[in-house]
């Protein structure tokens, strides 16, 4: 490839969640989201969406922090390093440590420059071998045991493949005991997102193992690997991680330690298609399955997760679903759906395969800022 970036675009975009989204660190109620679109010098461009979220709750990220780094570092990083293709993006930006949500959103928007001028779907530019992907959903905490119930019968009717469900400490065996009670065979898994301690929750957690769930996702806290591996020691139901993931180096010291037996990977959690690529094949390699998790993401974030989920260590159902689950109107065209049998087709389209569409987030948009990366 022989790219020519010429300039960064950034967007800060509101979007209203069609329903609030709740788990164990807290309630979601709408989305403020950074979108980047990267131009080469013939006019092309690409986008990508940075899933930092307004708060540091989920990790320490916020899309205002990325909206800084971005502008501030990694922009000119790239404009220095002369980048000519997306995969040499990643070793462009490792002088910032961490950040990864911030350097994904880029290298994201480069890889769909880089598939367009290409002229060919995104999910065969990285390499993807399979043309369908399998879906499950998340479901947040509700109100009550009823209104889960319900949630995970309209799921279920809708094809989803794969139900998981957020659990909290008050909130997780009588959840799991009613769904299961309800859906005997479903393949379920609960999210706990970081919210139990070892030291005092073993007992519960341990209880789970009656359940038969496909996995228990980040029990403890993301740092926090010898204890998953503790922990994984006293339970039969796989460990999956997330947010303790963020580099092939942790998963090789997860396996190493026996932390988890089933890894989610997040584009944006792993800063990117490069780290994203070798952990899968690390998984792949050591018989650890992976799977593709979400952030809440509009139309661009979708798309990229589905390109994502076509490689080949990505063998379990991820949390890829439907645009119509979260929004009432998408960023994209068509939507994102999912078929009756709990499937997404990977699009025909060059690029991320979705056409953006570029009214509706004009007028969604609060905040812009444009980076020259050529003098
Ligand atoms: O832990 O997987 C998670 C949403 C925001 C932050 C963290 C998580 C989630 C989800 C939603 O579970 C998955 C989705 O986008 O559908
Ligand atoms: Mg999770």
């Amino acid at each position: 490839m022989n790219l020519q970036l010429v300039r960064i675009e950034l967007r800060e975009i509101k979007l209203p969640l069609k329903w609030p989204f709740e788990t164990s660190f807290g309630r979601t109620t709408r989305r403020r989201i950074l979108i980047v679109r990267a131009f080469d010098k013939d006019g092309a461009s690409g986008y990508g969406e940075c899933v930092a979220a307004e708060n540091p709750f989920y990790n320490h990220e916020t899309i205002d922090t990325a909206w800084l780094i971005t502008a501030k570092y990694v922009a000119p990083l790239l404009a220095a390093a002369r980048v000519e293709s997306a995969s040499q993006v990643s070793q462009a930006l490792s002088p910032i440590r961490e950040n990864r949500m911030a350097k994904a959103g880029v290298e994201a928007a480069i890889w769909d420059l880089e598939a367009k001028i290409s002229k060919v779907p995104l999910w065969q530019h990285i390499k993807g071998t399979r043309c369908e992907i399998t879906c499950g959903v998340s479901i947040g905490l509700q109100n009550s045991t009823e209104e889960l119930l319900d949630k995970v019968s309209r799921e279920l009717e809708s094809g989803y493949q794969r139900i998981k469900i957020k659990i909290k400490p008050g909130k997780d065996v009588q959840l799991v005991e009613a769904v299961r009670a309800r859906f005997p065979a479903v393949t379920l898994s609960v999210d706990a997102n970081s919210a139990y301690r070892i030291e005092t929750d073993t007992p519960l957690l341990k209880r789970l193992d009656d359940y038969n769930l496909l996995m228990i996702e980040q029990p403890l806290a993301p740092g926090d690997l010898v204890d998953h591996g503790k922990l994984q020691r006293e339970l039969q139901t796989p460990i999956c991680l997330d947010e303790s993931i963020v580099s092939l180096t942790n998963a090789r010291h997860a396996h190493e330690l026996g932390a988890c037996r089933i890894i989610n990977i997040k584009l944006g959690r792993v800063g990117g298609y490069s780290e994203a690529q070798s952990i899968q094949a690390f998984g792949l390699a050591h018989g650890l399955p992976v799977w593709c998790g979400g952030m809440l993401e509009a139309g661009i974030g979708r798309a990229h997760n589905i390109a994502l989920s076509t490689l080949p260590g990505f063998t379990l159902p991820g949390d890829v679903s439907a645009s119509e689950r979260y929004w009432e109107e998408d960023i994209v065209e068509p939507p994102v759906t999912v078929s009756r049998e709990g499937t997404i087709r990977a699009p025909t389209g060059h690029g991320i395969g979705y056409e953006v569409n570029e009214a509706r987030i004009e007028a969604l948009t609060v905040r812009r800022e444009i980076i020259h990366l050529t003098s």
